[in-house]
């Protein structure tokens, strides 16, 4: 028989066919692989199709523990607005039926520890597992992250809520991932400080550094020495109107915080960065004379009068109040240029205060430059320029928490046509705040040295919640991808073109972002 082999064959008109159905599904995701995620899972693996969220989805949690009704409802607020779908969380004590999401407390592997959970999702079943509730509360983060930007839509959104299908199994590389906000230079009221919580816990932070004194203001109510907040709060650099948190707001913060898994580090500067307690209580200076208010952006000036005995009562009394404010494990008791405080007083006078804070129950946490004093191995030095102070917490058995200003310091300007911000530590684009390795950077700091990196955002010159935004983002995801995600899957490359496309969720969230040139943003 003559087959002419330039006719197309049955099956290949049908592959052809098939083909073109699968395509005509539109952007279906199909390849969890593919997916843009920060920070970047340890593992992924696709399966090739996609869950499909519907109005008839529930979300289900395994036995009746609040704290998975919490999170299934966390979810559901996070669903609801822009799909409108009447969601209910309900519990179950075995897995629902197709269509569902299914939140389960289970121990897993011993790698994932205290964060780790792992996301199974076929065509009919979102399945996210974790040993802890903050486990699953990181899950849920991807799960966001998985379904379209819109999703994060505050109002009803048309479209189809597909998932792609596979599994991830993720777990972070360092326990301490935090961002901290200086609220002393400028004050970010309540509403302020709770928008930045959301924003950072969708990257996995778990800790908010609030830097609460400095010599510009005072931040949060001390009931036996009420002047600080009221006169040494009453303003900021540039004069304006200064504030503080009562301690019901700051209360209110670490818990709206805590709901998210992320706690609350509070930060006592001294004995320099100290001019606002020193110009509500003449009794705190040396000379027995208040200082003026100071609105101005110099450093290193003030100081407590360290061989007063008062000073002492003075850092008890704050340290007593603030720890009862404070359920997490750290007071954070600055240490940083204090450059009219003697050397011979500074020592003995951060080994006074490192006890204060022992006695009150906490641990200690410092800039590098405590580790001139005699730390307890559980004190954590924050390295931010000097590696020989870092290098001395080490030899103390102290913790380092990295938080390198040439990389972190995101108060620096990207480039100098970034009004905003100083640059004293250089400039830092979104590909330098990505590019370092944490357990590489400074010889004689490694990895286990390391209990985790932080971004701090100083603010001289940003003012409202629009500059903190532009400032911390876009940088922001990509220090929190170094520390989450393990140095092996971490690359520019790739990374560059993940946070491209997530300029897509920046808009839905409203978030005024700085639109590197150095990033191919995908609108
Ligand atoms: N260094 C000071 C901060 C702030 C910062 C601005 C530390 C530890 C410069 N101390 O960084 O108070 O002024 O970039």
């Amino acid at each position: 028989m003559n087959r002419n082999h330039n006719k197309p064959t049955i099956s290949l008109l049908i592959f052809v066919m098939f083909m073109i159905s699968i395509s005509c599904t539109t952007n279906s995701p199909s390849d969890l692989s593919k997916e843009s995620l920060i920070p970047k899972p340890v593992s992924i693996t696709s399966t090739g199709g996609y869950f499909n969220l519907t109005d008839g989805a529930d979300i289900y949690v395994q036995g009746e523990s609040e704290d998975l009704k919490k999170i299934g409802n966390y979810l559901n607020d996070k669903l609801l607005p822009s799909t409108g779908f009447d969601i209910e969380v309900k519990s179950t004590d075995k897995a629902p039926g197709s269509g569902n999401i299914y939140i389960v407390l289970s121990a897993g592997d011993i790698e994932q520890g205290d964060e780790g959970y792992e996301l199974s999702i076929t065509k009919d079943l979102v399945s996210l597992t974790a040993g802890t509730p903050a486990g699953l509360f990181r899950g849920v983060q991807t799960i966001r992250q998985l379904l379209p930007a819109n999703i994060e839509s505050g109002t009803k959104q048309e479209g189809e809520w597909k998932i792609a299908t596979g599994t991830i199994k993720d777990y972070p590389e360092f326990g301490y991932r935090g961002v901290m906000l200086d609220v002393a230079r400028h004050f970010f009221g309540v509403e302020d400080v709770k928008r930045f919580i959301d924003l950072i816990a969708y990257y996995k932070m778990n800790a908010l550094h609030l830097h609460l004194s400095d010599d510009q203001g005072w931040r949060i109510e001390i009931k036996s020495w009420p002047n600080l907040a009221i006169h040494g709060g009453s303003t900021a650099v540039g004069g304006g109107k200064g504030g503080y948190y009562t301690q019901e707001q700051y209360t209110e913060i670490v818990k709206y915080a805590s709901d998210q898994f992320i706690t609350v580090v509070p930060e006592i500067d001294m004995p320099g960065h100290i001019n606002a307690a020193l110009s509500s209580y003449a009794e705190l200076n040396c000379n027995g004379k208040a200082t003026e208010l100071y609105t101005g952006i110099e450093v290193g000036f003030s100081t407590l009068c360290t061989n007063k005995e008062i000073t002492y009562k003075f850092i008890d009394d704050v340290v007593r109040e603030l720890t009862a404010l404070t359920p997490g494990p750290y007071i954070h008791i600055g240490g940083d240029e204090s450059h009219v405080t003697k050397k011979e007083d500074y020592i003995p006078f951060i080994k006074k205060v490192h006890d204060i804070v022992l006695a009150h129950g906490k641990q200690v946490m410092g800039w590098d430059e405590i580790s001139l004093s005699e730390l307890n191995p559980n004190a954590v030095a924050q390295f931010w320029a000097n590696a020989e102070n870092a290098g001395r917490a080490v030899s103390q058995g102290a913790k380092i928490l990295m938080s390198p200003a040439a990389r972190t310091y995101i108060d620096m300007k990207y480039d100098s046509t970034t009004v905003l911000g100083q640059h004293w530590a250089g400039y830092v684009e979104v590909d330098s705040s990505y590019i370092w390795d944490p357990a590489t950077l400074v010889p004689g700091i490694t990895k286990k040295n390391i209990m985790g990196v932080e971004a701090p955002l100083w603010t001289e010159t940003i003012t409202n919640m629009e500059e903190v935004e532009y400032m911390v983002f876009p940088r922001l995801p990509g220090i929190a991808e170094i520390a989450w995600s393990p140095a092996s899957v971490r690359n520019w490359d790739d990374y560059k073109i993940r946070l491209g496309k997530f300029a897509e969720r920046f808009k839905v969230m409203e978030i005024n972002y700085y639109p590197s040139r150095l990033v191919p943003w995908v609108e």
